[in-house]
């Protein structure tokens, strides 16, 4: 496993690299070329800038989250063709400038979703959090303006202002796809994709979908065990992986988390560990990443990671705002950093135990 912390590059990051060097046992960052839009060619000298940037900082840049996908791919529309195209042009660019990571989600119109992204708790700090019922009484358009307004002056991934000047054209766009639709898309996507893949060795990861359930009635498709075990026997090559997203996945209490893990194995390229507290169904808070402090067993969660011999990066997922510090909704330095050592730290033990035993 390579510890790792998702970083959204300067100017977009409260969080600097020389601050990410300093958390002891972290290798390297997630990062994304923040200033592209979906469907975008990614050049390599654009790449290899920040291939870098990353390494004149002593770490590496272990994978790219995301290369978003065009909604037009999603969809299914005929300009699809097009966009797969440039994805695939991407790809060849990252794979020669060594990347062999790559995140992204399949969600239409919203990439995550919370209801608030500063809720205080009992010790001062503030988390994102979920309530389905404040959702329900929400408009979406409202719901793009309300994070906007939360979101401390960052622009969060997926919330980009350009999409909510088209979000009811985006609604519009995907009235027709169903749960069935949206799936053949992703085939098609990716049987165009993995030929490139093979050739460059890029393992694709995609992200669960979070909440995993449907919000504003839009089509879910990467949300459970049997959702995403049809996924990657639909196609079975190791280049079309997932993303594990402990935090994700987990906001449905039926989920079984360390079970997905022991049954995806091999198939999961990338981790996304953080632990949240259910409040009942359709509510929960997000958390510190100590089992205690939530609704996951950590230990059991990182014991299933050791135990099917993970070596990808995981990175430690949204954190607490702590602390006083001031940066884009659960990205902040100081919990994260405090998730990493915790989860190296749980990882050191398990390693030491098993060799001992
Ligand atoms: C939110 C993240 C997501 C994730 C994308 C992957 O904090 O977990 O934005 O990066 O869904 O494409």
């Amino acid at each position: 496993m390579k510890m790792s912390l998702r970083w959204f590059g300067k100017g977009h990051d409260s969080v600097s690299l020389e601050e990410i060097r300093q958390i002891p046992g972290c290798q390297g960052v997630i990062s994304t070329l923040y200033d592209t839009s979906p469907g975008e060619v990614w050049s390599r000298e654009a790449i290899r800038g920040l291939k870098d940037e990353v390494e004149a900082a002593g770490l590496e840049l272990l994978g790219i989250e995301s290369v978003n996908v065009h909604d037009d791919i999603k969809v299914g529309l005929e300009t699809r063709d097009y966009y797969i195209n440039n994805y695939i042009e991407t790809l060849e660019n990252l794979g020669k400038e060594g990347i062999d990571l790559v995140c992204y989600n399949f969600m239409p119109v919203f990439d995550w979703t919370r209801s608030d992204l500063a809720k205080k708790r009992e010790d001062g700090s503030t988390v994102l959090s979920y309530d389905q019922e404040i959702i329900d009484s929400i408009k979406p358009d409202e719901m793009f303006k309300e994070m906007k307004g939360k979101s401390q002056g960052f622009v969060m991934p997926g919330w980009e202002p350009e999409r909510l000047e088209r979000v009811k054209e985006l609604f519009e766009i995907y009235k027709d796809v169903d749960e069935e639709k949206l799936f053949n898309n992703l085939i098609y996507f990716l049987e165009a994709i993995i030929p490139t893949c093979e050739k460059y060795d890029i393992k694709m990861a995609i992200h669960a979908d979070d909440p995993a359930w449907s919000v504003f009635g839009l089509p879910r498709i990467i949300n459970n065990k049997e959702n995403i075990t049809r996924l990657l026997e639909a196609l079975p090559v190791k280049n079309n992986g997932i993303t594990l997203c402990t935090g994700s996945m987990g906001s449905n209490p039926d989920n079984d988390i360390v079970d997905m893990i022991r049954s995806f194995g091999d198939r999961i390229h990338f981790a996304h560990v953080r632990n949240l507290i259910h409040h009942g169904p359709g509510m929960f808070d997000e958390a510190a990443h100590y089992s205690y402090d939530g609704s996951l067993d950590m230990y059991e969660i990182m014991k299933a990671f050791y135990d099917i011999g993970f070596t990808g990066p995981m990175r430690p997922d949204h954190g607490r705002a702590i602390w006083g510090e001031k940066s884009m909704p659960g990205y902040g330095l100081y919990d994260r950093a405090l998730g990493a050592s915790y989860l190296l730290g749980l990882w050191e033990a398990i390693d030491k135990g098993q060799r001992k035993g």
